[in-house]
């Protein structure tokens, strides 16, 4: 059984690492009835043509970023609200747990083989942010709720899916970026942006996502490896992402001369205050679109909580 398998940044980046992890326990716990050909880099599908390419058979399995779509993955995406998740892999296990609940009718053309999540996004900048005045009007990247973040900094905030990034950085068209800190390292963005300001704000949610005809078409033993390996997956994500990420800093620090800013509690409580009406909104517009709004919220809540204690 051939597979292909879509994804979208390049290579050397977290979404493509836990893809090659996944192809080579397929093909060990199937004993090779099953090979996979992966495509990193948008070889295969883009960012944005992710879901529907899957749905249409262009490629049997892609990796999607749920942020890049906002209105699309209304119930996934409440993962990526500010609500104080501290880790890849408190985020990954509460995603998993939100989608199966939920089971969003926005999945239902597909086979959902894991989700996990990005580390917390930091803020990574070509000039120094200290305070909420550095940043306003500061033109910097980000997609999705981390976008309505920036907004609500003050920022100017620039959507684009991060496979687009390093060209914006490099050109300039974009000062700075809004995302999970391995990307100093993976990108190599820590040769531009020579600031990270730790805001440990909120997550990106992904899903690896399966043709639903190349799903049924699987022999049961095949679709077993696959079931077991959803939770597996979603942990390992986690763990390595987070491991990563402290990687990145670290080598951002010693090889690239970046300088780490932490806010102090008080400057804190100030940015953190201006996204209370973030949740709100998402609220006000998931109930709009027929969502058990508040128990998602509720249900989130309870399992960052949970997940946390671990
Ligand atoms: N933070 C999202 C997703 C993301 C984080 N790291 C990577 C690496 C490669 C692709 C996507 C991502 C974003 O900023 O787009």
């Amino acid at each position: 059984i051939k597979l292909t398998y879509a994804n979208f940044p390049p290579a050397p980046t977290f979404p493509c690492v836990q893809m090659e992890r996944w192809k080579t326990e397929v093909e060990k716990r199937t004993n090779g009835k099953v090979a996979v050909q992966t495509f990193p880099g948008g070889s295969l599908l883009d960012a944005k043509e992710m879901m529907d390419g899957v749905v249409n058979g262009q490629a049997d399995i892609g990796c999607l970023c749920m942020a890049y779509q906002p209105g699309r993955f209304m119930v996934t995406n409440a993962a990526a609200l500010p609500l104080g998740i501290p880790s890849a892999k408190v985020g990954s296990q509460a995603l998993w747990d939100l989608y199966s609940k939920y089971q969003p009718k926005e999945f239902a053309d597909v086979k959902v083989l894991t989700m996990f999540t990005t580390a917390p996004a930091n803020i990574m900048s070509k000039k120094p942010v200290r305070t909420l005045a550095d940043i306003k009007g500061m033109d910097l990247r980000a997609s999705g709720e981390a976008a309505q973040i920036l907004k609500a900094w003050g920022a100017n905030q620039v959507g684009m899916p991060m496979s687009s990034t390093p060209e914006a950085l490099q050109k300039g068209v974009v000062q700075g970026l809004f995302s999970s800190v391995e990307v100093m390292k993976d990108f190599k963005f820590a040769e531009l942006c020579k600031y990270i300001t730790m805001t440990e704000t909120n997550i990106y949610p992904f899903a690896v996502v399966m043709n639903q005809k190349k799903w049924d078409a699987l022999p049961d033993e095949v679709k077993a490896v696959f079931e077991e390996l959803a939770v597996e997956q979603c942990l390992w994500t986690g763990e390595y992402m987070d491991a990563h990420v402290q990687e990145s800093v670290d080598w951002s620090k010693a090889e690239q001369k970046v300088e780490v800013i932490e806010l102090s509690a008080e400057e804190k409580a100030k940015w953190n205050a201006l996204l209370a009406p973030n949740v709100d909104e998402w609220v006000k517009q998931a109930k709009a679109a027929g969502l058990p709004a508040e128990e998602i919220i509720d249900d989130l809540k309870a399992s960052i909580a949970t997940f946390s204690q671990k």
